[in-house]
Order: structure tokens, then C-alpha cells, then sequence
């Protein structure tokens, strides 16, 4: 545990702090019965796991109410604070990472041992909350176990989906989606604070109206009226008193029923009322990236940012803050995406039309107040709502959006006279076809700062999509290059080489690990050290292997080259790429039983948006490769396939310590920054990849001869795509490709359906928009290079220990300093020993 910080009031009862605080494993054990009884109602002999479970839960989490409180007396004192908005949070299982973070882990091991019980089952019983879609989801979750850690006083805001993402089972070869039950067996590492809860109006009309001033004023007449209830999720930084909130929101009707409706005899209408209302924080959107113009996602969209900024307003309050004209200054909010964009002219209707505070002094606060991270290039993943919707839905906030963007663009025609194309580029209103908000425009207006997440995204931003933007306003476009945090992904997920790095470096690399970890550099060299690393590889690729026989009956040699990739399924991630690799080392093999290359299992993991048809057939096409050439007795021990189903938090901590290659293949220009290409790096796989996303960053600091670089840069495929790119021509031109896709198309792995993958097939033949047949051969020779590395082992660990030394600028603690420096100008602040 952490001995520097003893952490407990005095002025607590001894009774209590033995129960509900005691850290020795005796006191452990005692609180773990004593919950089992007074919160299972369970006694040993009946108990089953999950009682089990709940009652360690409940243990851990005593264990951190404590700082917790003491932490929100902190946030109230503090001057400042971050809140970060964001529609997605994956934070993973939350008990094995408490019990980490509060140092507690050895004794609760021997608390549970001393009751008959294994400790990492009843860790295995916990349900993950999967409030996110992947990347964006999980680095919001990263970003608070550093504020955390980092001591910065701040809050999480989300949504609390009753249905998070939907677990993900393969049958017969395709995705099949099953709702997500996170809350069926309760969650106990939430707080229900029903004295917490904000109204938030929907629809209706906007009228005129004057204030007590006699000043014109603007009231709008909402039809309905949601509340929304926080429910708490307590986030404790590593080894620190700070435990900070994620803050999310569960929709509710205002009351239970409509007495109104109730009395005149319409029950079912005020049943209906609850459900419409109870709807709204029902269930994430499972798109990853491109957009769904669907009503409800706009209204989840208001209903979190509106309950979070009248949260904020009231904590501002709290502390004597009094009027909201200081809003900016004790409050830096980060709009992650433009998810939580309509905040921007939320803060504006509260200020102004709730709190009578002028148009200009409104704006200059709404703007020092947030700061916008883009997280996407594709054009079609931009976020725009229709007029009509957004008339129907929010109609006050369009007409603050008319107002901003009349502004905005009186302002724009100053600076470019007679420039009516920029103009019309520029505007929040896209007036195309059908008239849309742009979203990503009006975060961008209505912020201070504007940042990508990785040197090479924030350039093509500045480049691209939001050019006229740059242009416009230079000064508010900032890098902060994404990171991961290294206390879920190597100390709690891969404790082999944690220890090992360790006894090497010692442990300060876990806080401070762009500094510490570099250190492990004079190591490569050393023979028992690259021993000690080869057989920590080797048995978590052991324990992944059982994994994978138990989930998917396919048995892999824990000796062959690991070779993975997991992340969502989407054309421009190309799955599909590395399947055609596969399917070319089978032909390979096949003509040539003694060709000189390593034993390989490819492993892929990854869930595909249930409306996104190609990608569901990539997942089919994957399986079905699998089905050949698992079955083929000329493989065995040659070459093996996995599909690993449900890929998650929970499945990613197993399986990134296992990899020796990370796939980071998409197109250049596409993938923002990926995270997964860090997590594998820091887990001592080597990257396959190409200079896409922060690849780029990770290249330039393991260096070349540790990174396997193929294919097109960002530029290339630009100037391609502008001579008119011809995918045929590279099919004519390469046999082997040629002969690949003619093996699909004749219905080899498909049990003769010539046509079950045409559309595959069609679609890289006659667009590849993704440029796989471009990047093909470099891919393929690429993959060849790096086999042949693996073939010899000490070259290979010595690359493996390298690339872990020179990847500590990808932690998350270092992303958050960027963002504290450079966008926030918050200060850490120490949580108070003492009560
Ligand atoms: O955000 C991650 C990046 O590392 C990835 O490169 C990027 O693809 C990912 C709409 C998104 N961008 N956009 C989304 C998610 C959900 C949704 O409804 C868009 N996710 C990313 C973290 O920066």
C-alpha cells in the first residue's frame, strides 16, 4: 500500500475504520464477511461467486470512500478544475484496478486465500461497463486514471446506458449481437445520488418575453421535460489520495406518472410519457465513426451536456462562486468530439436566457470555457443534424446557433471581403442539399482550442477538413498525441513484465514512465535479462493460447510468432489486407511444405457496427479462412487462424501481453491516432504498420530498425487518389494477388458459394477507396521481413525490450500534462490527509 499517505481521519470511529477501512489481509477478510452477510444477505456455505464477488466489491470499494470524500471537499476548494465531457467512457473491470491503485492487492489475495477462495475468479465475475465503442471510449477512461494519478482536480461527464456495447458471439462464422446486461447482477462501484438531478427540456416554442430590467429576453416553452440522476463511479489514481468522479447520467421521467393525465383517465399515456423518457439513457449508439443522423442520439447529446453544465454551475455555487460570469475561470471543459458539441450553445442559453448575462460577455466566457479534440478525418463521420430535427428537438438552441454563426460570419467577411465560397464553407449552417448544422464547426467557433491526437492527424486537420477553420483561426489549433495508461495495460494486465522492468529500472517508471522506462535501454543487451523476457512472453502467450481453446475450441502452438490485430472491424482499418496475407502464406505453404518461415497464429478481435454490412462480412471472411486452413493437417503447426470473440477491455489485458506483432495497417491519412498500437508496443510486440495515426510518432521514437514500415504515406495516397487510382491494374499486374482473389472468388473458402464474398471482392476490384491492392506487395514483403526476424530470437527480444524502453512519451500521464500546459492551465492539487 502507499506509505506515504497513511489516509484515514482521525475523527473516524475505531469501529468503523477497522470495518470499513483496515488494510491488513485480517481486516480484509472480516469486511469481505461481514459484507458477504450485511449487503448479500448470504452466509459462506450458500454464497455463490458472484455474492462472493459483490461482497470483495463492496470491500475494496469502503476502502476508497474515504479519499473520495475527501477528494470532492478537494474539488470544491480547488480553483479550478477539469471536466471532461464525453458521450463514451470503457473504463474496464473496476475491482482489480482499485485494488491496484489503493496499493491493496497482496493483502486482499491473501484475505480471499484465507476464505477458500481464488482470487482471480472472483475477479473474472465482474461484467465490464461498456459505455463505449472503442477507441474514443477508452482513451476518455485513460485520460481520468491519469487526472486521477496526476492529482488534478475533475470530473467525468457521461451517459449511464442502461445497454452499453453488445457482447459479440460467432455463430457459424458471423457476428452475432447479444444486449449488453451490465447492470443485471447490480453494480457496485456506483452511488445513486437521486438528490442530484437536473431538468432538461425538450421541443416546444421559443416566445419573447422581458426580464425584471425590462431587457428583452427570449423564453422558451419546452413540451416535455426530462430529469436526469448522477449516478457516481469513484476513479482512484495510483498510489494517491486523490479519488476523482465519473459523473453519469441516467434519464428518468420528471415524476413517476403524469397525475394530470392520470386523473382524466389516460394511464397508459402517462406510462408511455415515463418510457419516452426513460428512453433517452437507454442505449449507446454502437456506430464507430460514421455518423446516424438519428433523433435520439441528439437528444442523448443534450440531455448529458445539459445536466453536467447545470451541475457545474451549481458546484460553482457552492463554493461562493455565486453568478456564473466566472464560469471560465474555474472550469476548463473538454469537448472529446463533437459528441458533447452542443454544449456550446447550452452554456450560452444558460448563461444568457437563465442568467441574464449580455450576449458578448456569454460568448468571451463560453469560449475560454472549452476546448474541442477531433478525433476522425473521415468526412463522413463529421457530425451534422438537420434543421427540421433540430428545430423540433432544441428549438432555442437554433436560434442561438443563427445568432453565433450571424456573428460568426459578420466577423469572416471582414476578414476575407468577397470570399462568399469561403463564406459558405465556413458557416455552421451547411446550406447544401438539405440544410444541416455542422457540428464540428461550431465546437471549433466555440472553443479556444481545437487539437487532433497525433502529430500527423492534426496536420491533415489543418490541411483538410478543417482548413478555412486554420486559416481562419491559427492560434487555437494544438497536437496532443493520445497515450495510454501504463496501470491497466502493463502493471495490472502483463504483472511479468511489470516485475521485470521493476527489478531492472525499479518502480518509478509506473508514474513517471517517459523518464524511468528508458532506462531499460542497457538491459537489451544483457543475455539472463532477455531470458527472463522471452519466458514472460512465452507465458502469456501460454495463458492466451488456453484462452483460446476454451472460447473458440481452436488449439494454437504457444511457440508460434503471435501475430494480432484487434481493434473495430471498418474497411479502412483492412482486416481484410491482413486476411489476403494469410491466405498467401497458405499458398505459400502448400506449394512449399519446407519453406523457411516461423510457425505463425494470426489472431483477430473486433466488433463490426450491427448496420455495417461489409464489415460483417469481413468478420464472415476472417471465420472462413479460419475453417480452411485450421482444417488442413498440412497447416498444423505451420500456420493457424482465430477469431477471438467479444473483444473488450477485459479480453485486450489478455491479449496484449501475448502479441509479438501488432497489425496497425489502415490506409495512411485514416486512423487518427489508435491506441492499441501503444498498448502492444508497451507489451513488447513489434509494430507491422504503416505511417498512419501515431504510428508515425511510435516509429520516430523506437526507431526504424525496431518497427516494420510498409506501404503508402498520407500524401501518396492523396495524389494518387487525385490521378485516378486503378486498383485493377495492380491486380493484372501481380500474380499472386491475382491468384488470391481468384481463389476467393471460385468459392474455396466458401464451400463453393462463388458469390459470398463478391462483395468483398467487387469492392476492391472495382474502388478499393481503402487502397489494399495498392499496398499489397509492400505489405506482403513487409510481413516477410519481420518472420524472418522472429526467426532469430535474440535479435527479436533484443527489438522487443528496445521498443518497450522508448515508449514511455505514450502514456497518458504525459498526454494529460499537454492538455493541463497547453489547453487547460490547471494546476494538481493535493487531496487534504485529514478531513
Ligand atoms: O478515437 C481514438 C483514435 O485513437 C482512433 O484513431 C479514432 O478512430 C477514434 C463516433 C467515434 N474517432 N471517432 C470515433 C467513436 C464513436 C462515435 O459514435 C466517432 N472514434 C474515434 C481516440 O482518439
Amino acid at each position: 500500500m502507499n506509505q506515504k499517505h497513511p489516509g484515514r481521519s482521525s475523527a473516524m470511529p475505531r469501529l468503523r475504520e477497522d470495518v470499513r477501512t483496515g488494510l491488513t489481509s485480517e481486516a480484509i477478510k472480516s469486511a469481505i464477511l461481514e459484507n458477504l452477510y450485511y449487503v448479500q444477505a448470504r452466509i459462506p456455505r450458500i454464497a455463490t461467486q458472484n455474492d462472493w464477488y459483490m461482497a470483495l466489491a463492496y470491500t475494496v470499494r469502503d476502502r476508497m470512500l474515504d479519499r473520495w470524500v475527501r477528494s470532492i471537499a478537494a474539488l470544491q476548494r480547488s480553483s479550478r478544475a477539469v471536466c471532461y465531457l464525453s458521450a463514451e467512457f470503457l473504463p474496464g473491470p473496476h475491482l482489480a484496478n482499485a485494488m491496484m491503485n489503493l496499493g491493496i492487492y497482496e493483502q486482499t489475495r491473501e484475505a480471499v486465500k484465507q476464505l477458500g477462495l481464488d482470487l482471480d475468479v472472483l475477479i473474472t465475475q465482474e461484467g465490464e461497463p461498456g459505455l463505449g465503442n472503442g477507441g474514443l471510449g477508452r482513451l476518455a477512461a485513460c485520460f481520468l486514471d491519469s487526472l486521477a494519478t496526476l492529482e488534478v482536480p475533475s470530473i467525468g461527464y457521461g451517459i449511464r446506458y442502461e445497454f452499453g456495447i453488445f457482447d459479440q458471439e460467432i455463430r457459424d462464422g458471423w457476428q452475432r449481437e447479444i444486449t449488453d446486461k451490465w447492470l443485471a447482477l447490480g453494480n457496485p462501484w456506483e452511488i445513486a445520488r437521486p438528490e442530484i438531478a437536473y431538468y432538461v427540456p425538450f421541443g416546444g416554442h421559443t416566445e419573447p418575453c422581458y426580464d425584471e430590467k425590462g431587457r428583452y429576453r427570449v423564453r422558451w416553452v419546452p413540451e416535455r421535460v426530462v430529469k436526469g440522476m448522477a449516478y457516481d463511479t469513484p476513479i482512484p489514481g495510483y498510489h494517491v489520495e486523490n479519488v476523482n468522479i465519473l459523473r453519469l447520467w441516467k434519464s428518468e421521467a420528471c415524476e413517476s406518472f403524469d397525475f394530470q393525465a392520470f386523473n382524466i383517465g389516460d394511464y397508459y399515456g402517462a406510462v408511455e410519457e415515463k418510457l419516452v423518457s426513460e428512453t433517452i439513457s437507454k442505449v449507446l449508439y454502437p456506430n464507430d465513426e460514421p455518423t446516424v443522423g438519428k433523433q435520439l442520439r441528439l437528444a442523448q447529446q443534450f440531455f448529458f451536456v445539459s445536466c453536467s453544465l447545470q451541475d457545474m454551475i451549481r458546484i460553482h455555487g457552492l463554493g461562493g462562486g455565486g453568478l456564473p460570469d466566472t464560469f471560465d475561470e474555474r472550469y476548463a471543459v473538454q469537448l472529446n468530439d463533437t459528441h458533447p458539441s452542443i454544449a456550446v450553445a447550452e452554456l450560452m442559453r444558460l448563461l444568457v436566457d437563465e442568467h441574464g448575462i449580455e450576449w458578448e460577455r456569454a460568448w468571451e466566457i463560453t469560449k475560454k470555457t472549452f476546448a474541442y479534440t477531433n478525433h476522425t478525418l473521415l468526412p463522413e463521420a463529421l457530425e451534422k443534424w438537420s434543421l427540421p430535427l433540430f428545430r423540433k428537438m432544441l428549438p432555442r438552441h437554433l436560434e442561438i446557433i443563427f445568432e453565433i454563426n450571424r456573428r460568426f460570419l459578420e466577423d469572416v467577411r471582414l476578414a476575407y471581403p468577397g470570399d462568399d465560397e469561403r463564406l459558405r464553407r465556413l458557416s455552421l449552417i451547411d446550406e447544401t442539399d438539405d440544410r444541416y448544422v455542422r457540428m464540428a464547426n461550431l465546437a471549433a467557433v466555440g472553443s479556444h482550442a481545437v487539437n487532433g491526437v497525433a502529430a500527423l492527424h492534426t496536420e491533415l486537420l489543418k490541411k483538410t477538413v478543417m482548413k478555412d477553420i486554420f486559416e481562419l483561426f491559427p492560434e487555437k489549433f494544438v497536437n496532443v498525441t493520445n497515450g495510454v495508461t501504463p496501470r491497466r495495460w502493463m502493471v495490472l494486465s502483463n504483472p511479468g513484465i511489470s516485475r521485470l522492468i521493476t527489478q531492472a529500472v525499479g518502480d518509478a517508471w509506473i508514474c513517471n514512465t517517459q523518464d524511468e522506462i528508458r532506462r531499460l535501454e542497457g538491459f537489451a543487451d544483457d543475455p539472463s535479462f532477455r531470458d527472463a523476457w522471452y519466458r514472460v512472453k512465452q507465458e502469456n502467450k501460454q495463458k492466451l493460447a488456453c484462452l483460446i481453446r476454451e472460447r473458440t475450441g481452436v488449439v494454437v502452438n504457444p511457440q508460434s510468432l503471435f501475430d494480432i490485430q484487434v481493434k473495430r472491424i471498418h474497411e479502412y482499418k483492412r482486416q481484410h489486407l491482413n486476411a489476403l496475407h494469410i491466405i498467401s502464406q497458405y499458398i505459400r505453404l502448400k506449394r512449399n511444405p519446407s519453406l523457411n518461415v516461423p510457425p505463425r497464429t494470426v489472431i483477430f478481435g473486433g466488433k463490426a457496427a450491427p448496420g455495417y454490412f461489409l464489415a460483417k462480412l469481413i468478420i464472415k471472411f476472417i471465420n472462413s479462412i479460419a475453417e480452411v486452413v485450421n482444417g488442413d493437417p498440412e497447416m498444423a503447426d505451420r500456420l493457424k487462424v482465430v477469431f477471438f470473440p467479444d473483444f473488450n477491455v477485459q479480453n485486450g489485458q489478455w491479449i496484449y501481453p501475448a502479441a509479438d506483432i501488432s497489425e496497425q495497417i489502415s490506409t495512411a491519412g485514416k486512423e487518427a491516432s489508435g491506441t492499441g498500437n501503444m498498448k502492444f508496443s508497451l507489451n513488447g510486440a513489434l509494430t507491422i504498420g504503416t505511417l498512419d495515426g501515431a504510428n508515425v510518432e511510435i516509429l520516430e521514437e523506437v526507431g526504424s530498425e525496431n518497427f516494420f514500415l510498409f506501404g503508402l504515406t498520407a500524401e501518396e495516397i492523396a495524389n494518387l487518389n487525385m490521378l485516378g487510382y486503378n486498383p485493377r491494374a495492380f491486380y493484372e499486374k501481380n500474380e499472386e494477388l491475382k491468384e488470391i482473389i481468384e481463389l476467393i472468388r471460385s468459392g474455396f473458402f466458401s464451400k463453393g458459394d462463388g458469390s459470398l464474398f463478391q462483395p468483398l471482392t467487387d469492392a476492391l476490384l472495382n474502388r478499393d477507396e481503402y487502397f489494399l491492392l495498392a499496398d499489397y506487395q509492400s505489405y506482403i514483403d513487409c510481413q516477410g521481413e519481420a518472420g524472418t526476424a522472429y526467426l532469430d530470437r535474440d535479435r527479436w527480444i533484443r527489438m522487443s525490450i528496445l521498443n518497450v524502453s522508448r515508449m514511455g512519451r505514450f502514456s497518458s500521464d504525459r498526454s494529460i500534462r499537454e492538455y493541463l500546459e497547453k489547453i487547460w492551465r490547471v494546476e494538481p492539487l493535493m487531496v487534504n490527509r485529514e478531513k
